[in-house]
């Protein structure tokens, strides 16, 4: 009886997962650096809701979360070559591909994070999302990645005093870098999925990023000061392969992109409570938080990145129109 039971129990197991299979005709693969629950990978997984329905389950997307397609710099190369097919991460490992995305990876280059959304929603926004295509992506939307501040292990951070000689992990970009060179640090470009072991090592004091991140990777268990000098406001990017899109139809491009679009405004309600959350989980833990820094002294520094990665004229008239938008 019981064996019987079983088999009954493993057939209708079987029968439906091949009914949710049958009824995906195409499975998009996409790639996320977090953790399941993260924000990020939420609205992407809300996007693959909207389009499963929106294409009578023609369509489905599958998050594969926590890296486990690899680290930023390679999902974005096996991106463009259709072996993954959709990709959140953020705009900054895209700046030595994707040459307008500098401009919104410099520091200091937005006022606060509603001047970001203005800019992101704008006609900026879209010429930036316009910018991929070229290089083999298709930009479908932007999400928030908050404001990225300083954390490390050695002691709180009050002044760029404080940060000189410090070893300060960057994403991979050489905005970043000049950015620590200039601010009298010693940047360490790595994949974010080494920096926690880096920091425990000492292979690095610290590094920067929003409270999600910092949050949710762990860091701030071993490195445990955190400056609000918000440095960096990068906004993160959807993009699909053009290899996965140029297989779809005009019709299917389009529900792509609506669905894209159409998680923008619940990733933004997700990324709220979760800044809030992470913030009151890091605090709890007994994290010194330093909120009373003064940010002029950083500002004032970025001058020289400025003058080294600003030089093309297509990337002097965004930072302008950037900085004209209220
Ligand atoms: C996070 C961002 C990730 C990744 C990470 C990093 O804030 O969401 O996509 O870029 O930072 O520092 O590498």
């Amino acid at each position: 009886m019981k064996l019987v039971k079983t088999l009954a129990s493993a057939l209708l197991a079987s029968v439906a997962l091949a009914t949710t299979s049958m009824a995906c005709e195409m499975t998009l693969k996409s790639s996320d650096t977090h953790p399941d629950g993260y924000p990020t990978v939420e609205a992407v997984k809300h996007m693959g809701k909207l389009l499963e329905e929106r294409t009578n389950g023609r369509i489905c997307v599958e998050v594969f979360h926590s890296a486990q397609l690899g680290q930023e710099k390679d999902t974005i190369e096996q991106t463009k070559f259709g072996v993954i097919d959709l990709n959140r991460v953020s705009m900054g490992p895209f700046n030595n591909l994707v040459e307008e995305t500098k401009v919104v990876s410099l520091p200091y280059v937005f006022k606060g994070v509603d001047h970001m959304h203005t800019v992101m929603d704008g006609p900026i926004g879209a010429d930036i999302l316009k910018a991929f295509e070229p290089h083999g992506y298709v930009g479908l939307a932007f999400y928030d990645g908050g404001s990225r501040s300083f954390y490390n292990k050695v002691k709180p951070i009050k002044s760029i005093d404080d940060l000189a000689g410090m070893k300060v992990r960057v994403m991979q970009s050489d905005i970043f870098v000049d950015m620590m060179s200039a601010l009298g640090a010693n940047a360490t470009p790595m994949p974010y999925g080494e920096v926690y072991s880096s920091i425990q090592t000492g292979v690095i004091d610290g590094a920067e990023n929003n409270w999600p991140s910092y949050e949710s990777s762990g860091h701030f268990e071993v490195a445990g000061y955190y400056t609000l000098d918000e440095h960096l406001i990068v906004p993160e990017v959807l993009v699909m392969s053009k290899a996965s899109w140029d297989k779809l139809s005009a019709e299917d491009q389009a529900a792509v992109r609506q669905a894209a679009k159409d998680s923008v405004p619940v990733m933004r309600d997700l990324w709220k409570a979760r800044e809030k959350a992470s913030e009151e989980k890091v605090r709890a833990a007994g994290v010194e938080v330093v909120t009373d820094i003064d940010k002029e002294p950083f500002m004032a520094a970025m001058d020289s990145v400025y003058e080294k990665h600003v030089t093309s004229d297509k990337l002097k008239d965004l930072v302008a129109r950037i900085r004209a938008t209220d």
